[in-house]
């Protein structure tokens, strides 16, 4: 067992702000990097705790909480969003004791590494992954042998070798700030009921989307390395025991680019016996060519896609976004998904560079025409690390003053020369459903209720408790963008 006394600070308030706990998505579901950095930094004997801003009161709060932890070495992921408060964290940190180590990671730190060695309260920069370099640090830093360079190359791990997320390090910290609900992170949709929680079988991505890339591919390789389903499913089988979960959702960007690992995971998790719903990322172009898997994928418990459609007009979706699907494919996915009862969670953009307003109100109509289950509407927001943002800078387009800025946040003007009050407007109209396509929810939601009510009575499963659909009730719906 080390001395070294370690503290890891999640900085994500720039949304939601400090005394954000379980406020969805954004305040109610752990950091994988830092968990998983605790688990490696744990298995080499270290201590380590957390310091979740999300959950303080505010920058007094942290400071009381760094005099009751004592930290030896502080390790902060950051993000571009995170950018201030990592900022502040640092300087906080240094003004509570100089001899503290601070060490910050994350994407930002890869994708931006000039930008970040301009952050001041920094000792060290650890770029890529770092379950195999941070432990070596923090013991390098434990013999008084750190390195005398500022920036560290993380050496990418054997996704498999690595230990299992330290879930804990984020609830255990959660529950010390009432986080009350018996769930090991926040659920989301009525459909993924608690006991939820979150989990990634890979890294990293093969497409090539303009907004995206390559800022990942500088993290994680330009190819995508995937956890064996060995791995994911012995996981399941411990989060299963420990957590019991009811249902969970995958992280990663795109789950379904792989049809054979996907193929191989819907067996095994039905061999295994389980039977908890869940969701994950896909593309409108995979689900149109790869029918058989999204069938494979339902009989294992798929409950819904969240889908990227983008755009409704071919120009922005192919051209400017680079998206590498059609229109045609968002209207064939959609259909899809709504003949076998998949939930569509529809992500698209408003506001992109070069996008007119004629192409605006080709996405509203794509949306009136796809109708998912859960709109998620975003502001373009040039991230930097990809191609969109080069652009945008080298343009002069950007609009954005401050790093709390690059948030797909749809309330905010994030591109020169677009009409916001315009894209408002046509953000509400995308969300607003025809009279038609009311009337056919409505029907579609009897004739399941109706089936799965039967379904119930016949195998003696009806509770008291259960309504006629099936859904448990009282279940909450933080985060959700449905309408
Ligand atoms: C899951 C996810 C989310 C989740 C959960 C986020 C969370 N709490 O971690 C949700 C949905 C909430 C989310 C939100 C957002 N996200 Co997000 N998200 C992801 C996603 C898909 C997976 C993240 C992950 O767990 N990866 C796996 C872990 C193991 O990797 P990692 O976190 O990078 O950590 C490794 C290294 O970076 C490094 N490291 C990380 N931290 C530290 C700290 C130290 C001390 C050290 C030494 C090393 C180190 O070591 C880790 C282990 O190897 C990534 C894409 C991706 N594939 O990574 C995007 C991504 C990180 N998100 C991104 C963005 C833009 C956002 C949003 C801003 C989007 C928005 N809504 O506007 C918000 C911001 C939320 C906030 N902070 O307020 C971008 C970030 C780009 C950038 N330039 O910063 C990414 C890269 C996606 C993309 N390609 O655009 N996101
Ligand atoms: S937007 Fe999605 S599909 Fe496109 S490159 Fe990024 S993660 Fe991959």
């Amino acid at each position: 067992m080390s001395d070294l006394n370690v503290t890891l600070v999640y900085p994500g308030v720039a949304g939601r702000g400090f005394n954000s706990l379980k406020q969805g998505m954004d305040a109610g579901w752990i950091s994988h990097g830092l968990a998983s950095l605790s688990a490696a930094a744990k298995a080499r004997g270290f201590d380590v705790n957390l310091i979740d801003l999300r959950a303080l009161s505010g920058w007094d709060h942290f400071r009381e909480l760094l005099a009751e932890r004592n930290p030896d070495v502080v390790g902060l992921t950051m993000m571009s969003v995170d950018y201030n408060p990592v900022q502040r964290s640092c300087e906080i940190v240094k003004e509570f004791n100089p001899n503290i180590t601070t060490i910050v990671g994350g994407p930002h730190v890869t994708i931006a590494l000039g930008d970040s060695l301009r952050l001041p309260n920094v000792d060290y920069l650890v770029t890529h992954e770092a379950e195999i370099t941070f432990p070596r640090l923090l013991e390098a830093i434990e013999r008084g042998g750190a390195p005398p360079h500022q920036v560290v190359r993380g050496e990418p791990p054997d996704l498999d070798a690595i230990p299992f997320t330290d879930r804990d390090l984020f609830l255990d910290e959660w529950r010390k700030f009432g986080y009350d609900l018996d769930s090991p992170e926040v659920p989301f949709v009525a459909e993924l009921p608690p006991p939820f929680l979150t989990i990634i079988a890979g890294r990293g991505c093969v497409y090539n989307c303009a907004f995206c890339k390559p800022g990942e591919d500088y993290i994680f390789g330009k190819q995508s390395r995937r956890r064996s389903v060995e791995n994911v499913i012995e996981e399941l089988a411990l989060l299963r025991d420990k957590y019991h979960f009811a249902s969970f959702m995958f992280h990663d960007d795109c789950l379904t680019e792989d049809r054979e690992w996907v193929i191989e995971f819907t067996r095994r998790y039905r061999e295994e016996a389980f039977d908890q719903p869940f969701f994950c990322q896909s593309r409108a172009d995979i689900i149109v060519k790869h029918e058989d898997m999204v069938d494979r994928m339902i009989e294992a418990g798929l409950g819904g896609y969240f889908i990227g459609f983008e755009s409704g007009n071919p120009r922005v979706l192919m051209k400017v976004l680079r998206k590498g699907t059609t229109v045609e494919q968002n209207y064939q996915a959609a259909e899809i998904c709504r003949k076998k009862g998949v939930t569509i969670w529809a992500n698209y953009m408003l506001g992109i560079p070069t996008e007119t307003k004629e192409e605006v109100m080709d996405t509203v109509r794509m949306l009136k025409k796809i109708d998912p289950d859960y709109y998620s509407p975003a502001f373009f927001t040039p991230h930097p690390g990809t191609d969109l943002f080069d652009y945008v800078v080298e343009h002069n387009l950007s609009r954005i003053s401050s790093y709390d800025s690059y948030r797909r946040n749809p309330t905010e003007p994030k591109i020169r020369g677009q009409d916001y009050e315009f894209l408002k407007w046509a953000r509400e109209e995308s969300q607003r459903r025809t009279p038609l396509n009311s009337v056919k929810r409505w029907l579609r939601r009897q004739r399941r209720r109706f089936t799965w009510a039967k379904l119930k009575r016949k195998l003696g499963l009806a509770r008291p408790t259960d309504g006629a659909d099936g859904q448990q009730r009282g279940v909450p719906v933080p985060g959700s963008v449905g309408s």
